[in-house]
């Protein structure tokens, strides 16, 4: 301090005040002076406190890292959210591509705007037959077809036109049943718990289709409980799992080997309490043959009117395209023994044997809730007629023309 004072007595001399200062004021000056040296120290210290920073662990850093990587709110508004790839339409124009190619697409080369002869009602009543429609239709069809090719002037992009029409006059009447809750969530009905229950046989696509659904429904806002009651193999539980975790879905499991029945009790009581607004129960896969499956998967169906009378609100038949003929037996067995109240068309895109979902419809009068054309998300879709059968004929719907 007293090196400091001598310092600044030298300074006032120095600029020719000496003796103007007294003593106070030049020990005032001096602390003053201290004070601005220890205040600018302690700012350079400040300025390399960053430098000092311990290495962290790698908790820390990553916490660290993504503080600094989260983006200014603006730039998330900014983010475009397009769905990828090709769209619905797209979609089910290709996977019904097979379809429409080895079956549908041949049928117009038989049209050349001149009376069909024998040969060629032959010829359509053939494909008609190889594109799975049913005998019924494919008799009236061709009758129809007969007289209209009596008239001259028929070509193939008539006989497209006229073919969408009468397999749309088939199938609308029944279409139109479709409860629109299975695809669309209306908020105005939160928490009224609608159950679903999905049957069918082995690898027909059951618990793929119930994951899309599940993501689906929850892309929309609602609150879905998924009920794994394949008890049978756990892999089927497994791959239900990953479907529920990625879609935010809730799901309720039971032990390999666990009453199915139970599950699904236990899943809807879970989504009632809840206030879900989708229950979707997941079945092990079983032969339409088989009595005593059908029997137990009835005895599922029941035990969940005892929680609520109207349960389940919808019973879903999953089919697989390529099973084609056969599809009709499944249906039939299915529904005299639950009583469907619509179909799922799977795996249209693996197989020519799309055209089969018309005589199902149609002999069944049970509706087509969903069609599948792909192993992802975005390939299963609410059954739309007119995108079906414009897909399907590849021509446009007459009523847009
Ligand atoms: N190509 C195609 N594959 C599908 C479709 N739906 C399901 N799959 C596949 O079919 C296989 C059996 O499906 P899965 O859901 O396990 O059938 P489940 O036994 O009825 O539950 C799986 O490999 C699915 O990815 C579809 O619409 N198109
Ligand atoms: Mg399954």
């Amino acid at each position: 301090m007293e090196a400091l004072v001598g310092i600044v007595q030298s300074l006032f001399s120095a600029i020719g005040i000496e003796g103007a200062a007294n003593q106070g004021d030049v020990y005032g000056i001096s602390i003053t002076a201290l004070l601005f040296v220890f205040s600018f120290l302690n700012l350079l210290g400040k300025k390399e406190e960053p430098k000092r920073i311990e290495p962290t662990t790698d908790s820390t850093s990553k916490a660290e890292v993504k503080t600094e990587a989260t983006p200014a709110p603006e730039k998330i508004k900014e983010e475009p959210k397009k769905p990828e790839g090709p769209t619905w339409s797209e979609r089910l124009k290709n996977g019904l591509g097979q379809s429409r190619n080895q079956v549908w697409g041949k049928l117009g080369s038989i049209f050349n705007g001149k009376a069909l002869d024998e040969d060629s009602l032959e010829e359509l009543e053939e494909l008609l037959y190889g594109a799975d429609i049913g005998p019924k239709a494919t008799t009236e069809l061709i009758e129809a077809v007969e007289e209209k090719a009596k008239t001259g002037n028929f070509g193939a992009e008539e006989f497209k036109k006229f073919l969408f029409t009468f397999l749309h006059d088939k199938m609308s009447p029944v279409q139109s049943g479709v409860n629109p809750d299975l695809y669309r969530f209306d908020p105005a009905k939160k928490g009224q718990t609608q159950v679903i229950m999905v049957v069918g046989v082995n690898g027909a696509g059951k618990t793929t289709t119930i994951g899309k659904l599940a993501t689906k429904l929850t892309r929309q806002g609602a609150k879905v409980v998924v009920g794994a009651c394949d008890t049978f193999r756990a892999a089927a539980v497994d791959q239900l799992q990953v479907w529920c975790d990625r879609s935010g879905a809730q799901m309720v499991r039971a032990n390999e080997g666990a009453n199915p029945s139970g599950v699904g009790y236990e899943a809807y009581q879970k989504a009632l309490n809840e206030k879900a607004d989708y229950c979707i129960l997941d079945t092990a896969g079983r032969l339409h043959t088989k009595g005593n499956l059908m029997e137990e998967l009835k005895k599922s169906k029941n035990v969940l009117k005892k929680l609520d009378e109207t349960a389940p609100h919808q019973t879903l038949l999953v089919i697989d395209a390529i099973t084609g003929q056969n599809a009709m037996r499944q249906a039939e067995e299915f529904h005299k023994t639950l009583e469907l109240n619509g179909l799922i068309f799977t795996k249209c895109d693996g197989s020519s044997k799309a055209g089969s979902a018309v005589a199902i419809v149609q002999q069944l009068n049970v509706p087509i809730s969903y069609i599948g054309v792909g192993e992802g998300v975005e390939d299963l879709d609410v059954f739309n007629l007119d995108q079906y059968l414009s897909a399907l004929l590849d021509v446009n719907s007459p009523a847009l023309n």
